[in-house]
């Protein structure tokens, strides 16, 4: 039986990637750092699994990651753990780079550490913001895994450093070290501070009558979105060939923000009209004309990267991978998880239990 260690499954990847490989019959470590509150919602019907096994550890932590890896000796690591979110590093970009960078370079070296370089393959999560898209926005023109490289924040200055430390070790050491780059991916499971499952739980908050508005910032940036289940397997199939290579994941598709709010919308039978004067952008709802969308400065980023679109070429050919979901149905499937969770919540507000407001959105 193989044995997996996965840096961090609170996170919306490591959820669906805990699934998949218990799936398929491997010993899964799971990672989790001490949290006051409860954050496990997303694995709890794992906690029963009997490969399953919990270790605390935090990515500043060297002492007890060496004394774990020494102890398990994993024959494959998933680094997902990061502060993952691009405005919060601008806000913190020391913590930032402990975590997300020095946090990878400490988990090299007790690979290094532990005398398992030869036999522990290992997958860093590399990012699609790597690539700055706009100042290659044209049509006829695509990228690659090796197309130039523009970070534009803290967060993804510290991930490309991340990446190349992991080829730095692959080439040094000869081991089976690889990057992920994937491009945006979503689920039920993603956490609402990132924009696509904010609007799907306020679009069904709002269809219920349980928030009145929604306030974004720049809803003409565009993104290629898959599905985390589709780039879970995508992270799975690099670490089961033969020599480690890095791997563009993407859908090829790219829309936008606004594109979103109204395919969202859509879902819950509301149609909105924009009117819009400079940065004040208001959506409408057309039946009753109450204002429901609003732009707010407060999620303004000081560099933003505009466009994202990329080739997967690669990966399809060689990994036989190709993603199940569209963006279209992906986003069906948010509204409508989300309108149950919300349902259920007011059934039992209205049975007198009490429900914590867990989220800030
Ligand atoms: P996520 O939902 O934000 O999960 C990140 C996880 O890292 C959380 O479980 C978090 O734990 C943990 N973490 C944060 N700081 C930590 C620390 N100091 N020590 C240990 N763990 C820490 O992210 P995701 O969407 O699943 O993404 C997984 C990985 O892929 C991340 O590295 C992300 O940067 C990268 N990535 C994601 C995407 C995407 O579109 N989803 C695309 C490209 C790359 P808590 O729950 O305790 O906060
Ligand atoms: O959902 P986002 O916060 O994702 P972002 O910044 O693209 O980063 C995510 O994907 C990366 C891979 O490409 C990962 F590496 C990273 O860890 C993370 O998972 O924002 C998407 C777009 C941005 O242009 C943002 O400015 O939506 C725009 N946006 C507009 N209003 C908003 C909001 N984003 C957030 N989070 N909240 C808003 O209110």
């Amino acid at each position: 039986m193989k044995k997996a260690f996965v840096t961090w499954i609170t996170g919306q990847d490591g959820s669906y990637l805990v699934e998949l490989l218990l799936s398929k019959w491997y010993e899964v470590h799971w990672i989790k750092r001490r949290s006051s509150s409860f954050n496990t919602s997303r694995i709890d019907h794992l906690f029963e699994e009997k490969d399953f096994t919990i270790h605390y550890w935090d990515l500043s932590d060297s002492t007890n990651l060496i004394k774990l890896i020494s102890e398990i000796k994993p024959d494959e690591i998933y680094n997902l753990a990061a502060q993952s979110h691009v405005a919060v590093s601008f806000d913190m970009p020391e913590y930032t780079a402990d975590t997300v960078w020095i946090g990878t370079l400490r988990l090299l070296e007790a690979i290094k550490v532990a005398w398992i370089e030869k036999t522990c393959k290992f997958y860093q999560a590399s990012t699609s913001e790597l690539f700055w898209g706009l100042e290659y926005n044209r049509p006829e023109a695509w990228y690659t895994e090796e197309s130039p490289m523009h970070p534009r924040s803290p967060y993804w200055c510290a991930k490309l450093y991340a990446m190349w430390i992991t080829r730095n070790y692959k080439e040094s050491y000869n081991m089976f070290a690889c990057n992920g780059i994937l491009f945006n991916h979503e689920s039920p499971n993603r956490w609402e501070t990132f924009v696509t499952r904010k609007i799907t739980m306020a679009v069904a908050k709002i269809s219920l009558w349980l928030q009145e508005k929604l306030y974004l910032w720049n809803l003409d940036a565009k993104r290629d979105w898959g599905h985390a289940k589709d780039y879970v397997e995508a992270m799975y199939l690099m670490l089961q060939q033969d020599e480690p290579k890095d791997y563009v994941i993407s859908t090829w598709v790219t829309n936008t923000v606004r594109d979103f709010v109204n395919w969202s919308f859509e879902e819950v039978w509301i149609e909105l009209e924009w009117k819009w004067k400079w940065e004040d952008e208001k959506w409408y709802n057309k039946a009753n004309w109450e204002c429901l969308v609003e732009v707010d400065s407060r999620y303004f980023r000081p560099a933003e990267v505009d466009f994202l679109l990329w080739d997967s070429t690669k990966a399809r050919k060689e990994l036989w991978w190709t993603p199940k979901y569209t963006v279209r149905e992906m986003c069906k499937e948010m509204v409508a998880y989300d309108i149950q969770i919300f349902k259920k919540q007011e059934i039992l507000k209205n049975h007198g239990y009490e429900i914590l407001e867990q989220y800030e959105i």
